[in-house]
């Protein structure tokens, strides 16, 4: 198993967005795990291939207290929301910020397990939010483009700053 290098703000591949996926190989599986380690390892309740420079469409998230409830999404699509809800969201790609955005309350979304099987599951709570975040970076989206160019200019300044030490 691997940690993989996360990429941060403002690197230009967070930008790249992610292909379907059309074989789920070894490499796949093998890339899946390293992205669980990863994402445990950084504290993280998510990670988007986009992060971790593999820009297929692969998302891997586990919102429960004691880190035991996997999910992976493969080629995953938001069939229908409903409701909004504030979320204060943070990101490893932008370390040492966090800020709220809108995002919606529920959500039907259709992937393909790590199996390959297809799933159309209702989501709700933090996995929702999680997984709309998620899903945003697989289009080269990060959760900072919804705020106001003031807050945008502190999160270049701030990076700046933990850049230089
Ligand atoms: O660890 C994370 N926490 C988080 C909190 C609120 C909303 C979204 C997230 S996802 C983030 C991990 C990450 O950056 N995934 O892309
Ligand atoms: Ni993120």
């Amino acid at each position: 198993m691997t940690i993989l290098n996360i990429l941060q703000f403002p690197d230009p591949k967070l930008r790249i967005r992610a292909k379907p996926i059309d074989n789920l190989d070894e490499k796949l599986q093998t890339k899946i795990d390293d992205m669980f380690e990863t994402m445990y390892d950084a504290k993280g309740i998510g990670l988007a291939g986009t992060q971790v420079d593999f820009h297929k469409r692969l998302l891997v998230t586990d919102v429960s207290i004691d880190k035991d409830e996997p999910h992976v999404l493969i080629n995953p699509v938001i069939l229908s929301t409903d409701g909004i809800v504030e979320s204060n969201e943070g990101c490893l790609s932008v370390p040492g910020f966090q800020d709220d955005v809108q995002r919606a309350k529920n959500i039907i979304v259709k992937y393909l397990d790590r199996d390959g099987a297809s799933k159309e599951t209702e989501m709700s709570g933090l996995l929702a939010i999680c997984v709309q975040h998620e899903i945003d970076h697989l289009n080269g989206k990060l959760f900072i483009d919804y705020l106001s160019e003031a807050k945008k200019q502190k999160v270049r300044k701030l990076i700046r700053k933990l850049e230089k030490d």
